[in-house]
């Protein structure tokens, strides 16, 4: 019995890395020291291989990703002027991505012009025609959805200016990494959506009624953390996604979403929210309806925000896979390395902490 407890808990662990890409060295290190919730799994007898596996960390970036070979070119100079188009100013990862891409040009003492779509599709891709139009030596987007940007990033390949897409990705099929923008710098949302379901599986038990909140429908973050999640709990006889619904990323809509979706899911006791943000919403839904969140009903969602990394330490949320905002260094670095002429890989992964019950409280002051 426990031979075939332990079976399943490493083909688990096996299927994680597979679909995540390789473990690193220090994520093996973590994977050694953290399998801590055994007892869980057997207390409740759960057949769910989840309860017992360890945090799998980051994924490691494929090494055969390929290089940027037919982007825009870009000279080499001194100082740069770049243009920086943002989703919104609706949520603190939008906030610190925006003031680090700007405090990073200032330090750099290059010029940075930053537009900020207000969370809507149309305008963001007005803003990347206007953007064009002004010649920038490079526009770094972080792009609303996959499909809905796609084409303006062509647009600026057409017109020679090389684009560097941060935060978030476009549809590879309609713009083409390496061609039509130099590279994409983003978690891996799929891992990400994976660390979760293994929180959300410790903390149920492996048993639970899952109401999922998902990121604005057809951005690259809904699509693969649902993915990553929903193939994680698959192992999970007694893990079911009850109910989906989109919550935009937002505080607001995901608390709406939470207290409509608690009338027609009474039975439900766990939330998977895509973001911190609808989590918090859903926090708040839990209360007004009476009831406890983190007793009650188990949250677990993802970016690591000041507020969510408070909610963890009290309790209220169980844990929140970090998703990094703070773009500007890594961004610009990656543009002067494209113009010095060194290889740029298509892709750039992230790394990413995860934020729970044992480290929340003393990371609550750095946190965004
Ligand atoms: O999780 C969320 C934001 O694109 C990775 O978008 C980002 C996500 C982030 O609105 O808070």
């Amino acid at each position: 019995m426990k031979f075939t407890k332990l079976g399943l808990a490493l083909t688990a662990v096996a299927v994680l890395v597979v679909g995540g890409g390789c473990a690193s060295a220090a994520d093996e290190q973590q994977a050694d020291s953290g399998s801590s919730a055994g007892s869980s799994a057997s207390a409740g007898g759960s057949t769910c291989p989840l309860v017992d596996a360890p945090d799998p960390g980051n994924s490691k970036s494929p090494a055969d990703t390929p290089i940027a070979k037919d982007a825009p070119k870009l000279e080499k100079k001194d100082k740069y002027t770049v243009a920086f188009s943002q989703i919104g100013s609706d949520n603190p990862f939008r906030l610190a991505e925006t003031a680090s891409m700007k405090a990073e040009a200032e330090k750099r003492g290059w010029k940075v012009t930053a537009t900020d779509a207000g969370g809507k599709e149309d305008k963001q891709i007005q803003d990347m025609k206007t953007l064009i139009n002004q010649k920038p030596d490079a526009i770094f987007l972080a792009p609303n959805t996959e499909k809905g940007l796609a084409p303006v990033v062509k647009q600026a390949a057409e017109a020679d200016i090389p684009v560097l897409l941060v935060d978030r990705t476009v549809d590879p099929s309609i713009a083409k990494p390496g061609e039509d923008f130099v590279t994409a710098i983003a978690s891996d949302f799929v891992q990400e959506g994976k660390r979760a379901a293994i929180q959300m599986a410790k903390a149920t038990g492996g048993k639970a009624n899952i109401i999922e909140l998902e990121g604005t429908t057809g951005s690259s973050p809904a699509i693969d953390r649902k993915k990553g999640f929903a193939d994680a709990i698959a192992a999970c006889p007694d893990m079911k996604i009850v109910v989906s619904q989109d919550g935009d990323f937002s505080r607001e809509k995901g608390q709406s979403v939470t207290e409509t979706l608690l009338q027609s899911q009474p039975d439900a006791n766990a939330i998977y929210a895509h973001n911190d943000e609808m989590a918090l919403g859903a926090i708040n839904a839990l209360k007004s309806a009476g009831k406890t969140p983190g007793t009650d009903v188990k949250l677990v969602s993802i970016d690591g925000n000041k507020d969510a990394i408070t909610a963890v330490a009290a309790g209220e949320l169980v844990a929140s896979v970090e998703c990094n905002p703070r773009f500007g260094p890594v961004a610009y670095d990656t543009l002067e390395a494209y113009a010095a002429g060194e290889d740029v890989p298509v892709k750039t992964v992230s790394k990413d902490r995860l934020f729970d019950a044992s480290n929340a409280q003393e990371n609550i002051e750095q946190a965004y």
